[in-house]
């Protein structure tokens, strides 16, 4: 059988990783498009990197930006891929109210860019597309728990490019018959999650605090709640929904959401840290069995605007792509824990 080729738009990205590794272990070549950037941002595919001159290689990398028509177009081209995931995006939604303008050009217009090259490129019936979606869209909640039918009502720039990204999926799957599937993904995490996202900076924070390396953790609203799985059970859903026998859109999520105070409470349980939870709001604060003050607020970690809370419902998912998550809040802590830990150890 021909092997399938995927083409990742943010492949060097937390999802790009997970999926890069679960479609090569699928048979897949895999394409990859990455940034060029002043500073290493392969870290979390170096382990798959493959020798350039090797015949046997199946993971290749392009140079390519999705606000640049010019390379999305020449890689599309190039490549003629049986699916495209586009993952590339400016994806954190406090640094989307810095740069507006460039995450709307990232994160929406990106995504046109590719739909337009498949369409360009007369690859409509050959092309299956992945759009990340995200439950940011859903926003201010209008409906609980949220599913593919409820209204989106996005709170933040990168929401609102993420609606854009979604409508414009549609149109193309319906105007032109393009095989376009929207993944709605609620909040997922691993040890590859970036640093400057809750879960992981509290992880990394607390085995730094408890290691002595670290004095404090600061951190924002810690009354938002969020449905948080894990990116290995995620990016599988991807993939899913191009297998399907017709493109859609599907939520996926675990149905349960924690506060991020709760997370906080739970990492540190697992650390054997006792925490003793004082004030209120901007003044709340956390200490441990020493009386050290290690967590405290800053208005700073605040958003002009706030999700409160998001929890979702992924019974279509379950039910048409026979999707079973394999973990839960308890084996995602545990997972992004150990990670930090090796990482102590070794510095020993
Ligand atoms: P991530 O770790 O921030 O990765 C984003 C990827 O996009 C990186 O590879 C990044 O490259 C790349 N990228 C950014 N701007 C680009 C541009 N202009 N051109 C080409 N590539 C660009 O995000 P993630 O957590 O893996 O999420 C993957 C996708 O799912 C994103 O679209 C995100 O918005 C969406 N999503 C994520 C979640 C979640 O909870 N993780 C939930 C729902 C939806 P660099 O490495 O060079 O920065
Ligand atoms: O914030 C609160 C913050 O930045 C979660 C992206 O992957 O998921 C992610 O977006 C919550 C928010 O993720 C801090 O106010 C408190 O309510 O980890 P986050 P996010 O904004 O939910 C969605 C689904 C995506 O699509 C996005 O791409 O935590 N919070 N204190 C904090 N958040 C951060 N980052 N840092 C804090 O110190």
């Amino acid at each position: 059988m021909k092997k399938k080729i995927a083409l990742i738009f943010g492949v060097t990205g937390q999802d790009g990783a997970y999926l890069s590794r679960f479609l090569l272990k699928k048979g897949y070549t895999v394409h990859g498009v990455k940034r060029r950037s002043s500073s290493l941002n392969t870290q979390r595919i170096d382990h798959i990197y493959q020798d350039p001159y090797s015949k046997k290689r199946n993971f290749i990398l392009h140079y390519g930006d999705v606000t640049d028509t010019l390379s999305v177009s020449t890689i599309v081209k190039k490549i003629k891929p049986d699916e495209i995931y586009n993952l590339a995006a400016q994806s954190h939604v406090a640094v989307s109210f810095e740069v507006p303008e460039y995450t709307g050009n990232a994160d929406a217009i990106g995504a046109l860019r590719i739909l337009e090259s498949i369409k360009f490129h007369g690859l409509e019936k050959k092309t299956k597309f992945y759009q990340a979606g995200t439950s940011e869209m859903f926003g201010k909640v209008l409906q609980v728990p949220q599913n593919e039918l409820t209204s989106f009502n996005p709170k933040s720039p990168y929401g609102v490019a993420k609606v854009y990204a979604h409508w414009i999926t549609v149109n193309y799957r319906e105007a032109y018959n393009i095989f376009a599937s929207n993944g709605i993904l609620f909040n997922h995490e691993s040890p590859l999650r970036g640093e400057t996202f809750v879960t992981k900076k509290v992880v990394k924070a607390l085995c730094n605090i408890k290691f002595g390396k670290q004095k404090k953790l600061f951190v924002g609203n810690l009354n938002a709640k969020r449905d948080w799985g894990h990116a290995e059970d995620y990016v599988q859903a991807m993939w899913k929904m191009l297998q399907f026998k017709r493109p859609d859109d599907f939520v996926i999520c675990t149905g349960k959401q924690y506060s991020i105070r709760d997370f906080i409470k739970m990492v540190s349980k697992v650390l054997g840290m006792k925490l003793r939870w004082t004030g209120k709001g901007i003044n709340e604060k956390a200490f441990d069995e020493n009386n050290r003050c290690i967590v405290e607020c800053r208005k700073k970690y605040f958003r002009p605007a706030e999700v409160d809370t998001l929890i979702g419902d992924a019974s279509k998912a379950k039910k048409l792509l026979k999707w079973k998550p394999k973990h839960n809040i308890h084996s995602l802590i545990k997972d992004m824990i150990s990670y930090e830990l090796d990482i102590h150890k070794n510095d020993k």
